[in-house]
C-alpha cells in the first residue's frame, strides 16, 4: 500500500528553473518581516536565554544560546503557527519573532527573491523544490536539529528535498470538500457535485490558482502535473463554468464564511476542514471522488537569512512533542511527528480530515515544481475569477 512517502517517491522532479515568471529578478524594494510581536515584559536577558522559562508550557529541554542578535524574521503561512507557540519560544531563548504571513506559496516565492529579509519560511513541497533549484535554500546543520528524530521516516528524505538537506516537515495534508448538511441535503461526493448551478453563491474555495487547477484537472482525468497549453485550454472550459458560482475566495480562514453561514459548501485545507467538523457535526468533511493531492509544507531557511542558527533553533523548538503537540491543537492538520501525536487526544487523531485513511493517501498525488508554466495557471485563474 502506498504511503505519503512512495507517493512522493514516485514523482519526477520537474526541469523548470523559474517556480512564476517574473521573480526571477530581485527588486531593490525589500519586504522586511513586520515587528507585530515584541517581546514580552518577561523575556529573559540575553545571558539568561539557556534556562528553560520557569512556567514553560511544554518541554524543559535546555535551550543552547546561538550567539547571534537575539530575533527571528518568520514568514510563515497565516493560521499556521499558534502564538502561544511564539510565545514560550521568546520565553526560552529571548528571540523575539517577527511574523509575516503570506496566502501562498507564490506570494511567499515573489516576496523572498524581491529581496525579503527571512529567516525562516515555510514552503509547500513543489515550492521546496523551487527554491533549492533557484539555489535559493540554505543547508541546514542537522546537528542543531537533533529532534528532526520525531518526525515519521515517511515524511523524511521525500523526492522534493533528498536527505533534507534544506527543510524539515512542518504538516501535512489533503485538500477536501466540506458541507454543511443543515443547508445541503444532496450527497455530494465530488467536485462536480459542489459546481452547480444550484449552489451558486453558496460555495467558499482557496484564494490559490495552483488549487483550483488541478481541481479541474482532476475532474477531467488529468494529472495535476501535467501542465500543458492544451491541458489549461481544456481546464478553462471547465472553471469558466465553476469560478462564476463562487462567492468567497479565502486561502487564510475559508472556515468562517462556513460558520457564518454565508456559504454552505467549502474546497478548502484538510486543517480547516477538521476545525469545522470537530467544532459542529453539521459540518462533512469529503476526500472528492475525482481525487485530490497532499501537500507537505516545511520549514526551510533562505540563502539570504541574517539568523541562520537562531532559525535552526526554532526548528529543534517545534519539534518537540508537547511544542508539535501545541500546533496540532490549534491547526489540527495531518502531523508528521510522530512523538507529539502519541499525546493528541484520541478524538484529534481520529479526525478524517487531518488523517486520512491508507486508501485515501494511496490515491493522493502530489503537487511538483512546473518552472514559468506557474505564471499561465496564474493568468488563467486570475482572467476567469473577474468574468
Ligand atoms: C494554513 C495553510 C495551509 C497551507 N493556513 C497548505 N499548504
Amino acid at each position: 500500500m502506498k504511503t505519503p512517502r512512495h507517493l512522493l517517491a514516485a514523482t519526477v522532479l520537474a526541469a523548470g528553473s523559474l517556480f512564476l515568471s517574473g521573480c526571477d529578478k530581485p527588486a531593490e524594494s525589500s519586504s522586511p518581516a513586520t515587528e507585530s510581536t515584541p517581546a514580552p515584559a518577561s523575556t529573559p536577558a540575553a545571558d539568561s536565554a539557556s534556562a528553560p522559562a520557569a512556567n514553560a508550557p511544554a518541554d524543559e529541554e535546555a535551550v543552547a544560546d546561538t550567539g547571534e542578535p537575539k530575533v527571528l524574521n518568520l514568514f510563515c503561512w497565516s493560521e499556521y503557527v499558534p502564538q502561544a507557540v511564539i510565545d514560550a519560544f521568546t520565553k526560552q531563548t529571548g528571540i523575539r519573532v517577527n511574523v509575516e504571513n503570506y496566502s501562498s506559496n507564490e506570494e511567499m516565492y515573489a516576496k523572498l527573491l524581491s529581496g525579503g529579509k527571512y529567516d525562516l519560511i515555510q514552503p509547500s513541497e513543489y515550492a521546496v523544490e523551487a527554491l533549492i533549484e533557484a539555489g535559493q535554500l540554505r543547508p541546514l546543520d542537522k546537528s542543531a536539529i537533533p529532534n528532526l528524530k520525531n518526525i515519521d521516516p515517511e515524511f523524511l528524505d521525500m523526492p522534493f528535498d533528498p536527505d533534507n538537506k534544506y527543510s524539515v516537515p512542518w504538516m501535512a495534508g489533503p485538500i477536501g470538500i466540506v458541507v454543511n448538511t443543515e443547508l445541503v441535503q444532496d450527497d455530494i461526493k465530488g467536485y462536480k457535485d459542489v459546481f452547480q448551478e444550484k449552489f451558486r453563491d453558496k460555495i467558499v474555495i482557496l484564494d490559490d490558482a495552483r488549487e483550483i487547477v488541478s481541481w479541474a484537472f482532476e475532474t477531467l482525468d488529468i494529472p495535476i502535473n501535467d501542465v500543458t497549453d492544451e491541458n489549461l485550454a481544456k481546464a478553462k472550459d471547465l472553471l469558466a463554468q465553476w469560478l462564476p458560482l463562487v462567492k468567497v475566495y479565502d486561502s487564510d480562514s475559508p472556515k468562517t464564511a462556513l460558520l457564518n453561514g454565508d456559504v454552505a459548501l467549502g474546497v478548502v485545507w484538510n486543517g480547516e476542514g477538521a476545525i469545522l467538523t470537530a467544532e459542529d457535526e453539521k459540518f462533512k468533511w469529503i476526500i472528492p471522488e475525482e481525487g485530490t493531492h497532499i501537500f507537505v509544507d516545511s520549514l526551510a531557511i533562505p540563502k539570504s537569512a541574517e539568523h541562520p542558527k537562531n532559525a535552526e533553533l526554532f526548528i529543534n523548538f517545534i519539534l518537540r512533542p508537547k511544542i508539535s503537540k501545541m500546533i496540532s491543537d490549534e491547526f489540527p492538520y495531518l502531523n508528521p511527528n510522530l512523538a507529539a501525536r502519541e499525546l493528541l487526544d484520541p478524538d484529534a487523531l481520529a479526525n478524517p480530515a487531518s488523517y486520512p485513511s491508507k486508501e485515501e493517501l494511496d490515491r493522493m498525488d502530489t503537487f511538483k515544481n512546473i518552472g514559468d508554466k506557474a505564471s499561465d495557471i496564474d493568468d488563467l485563474v486570475t482572467t476567469l475569477k473577474v468574468q
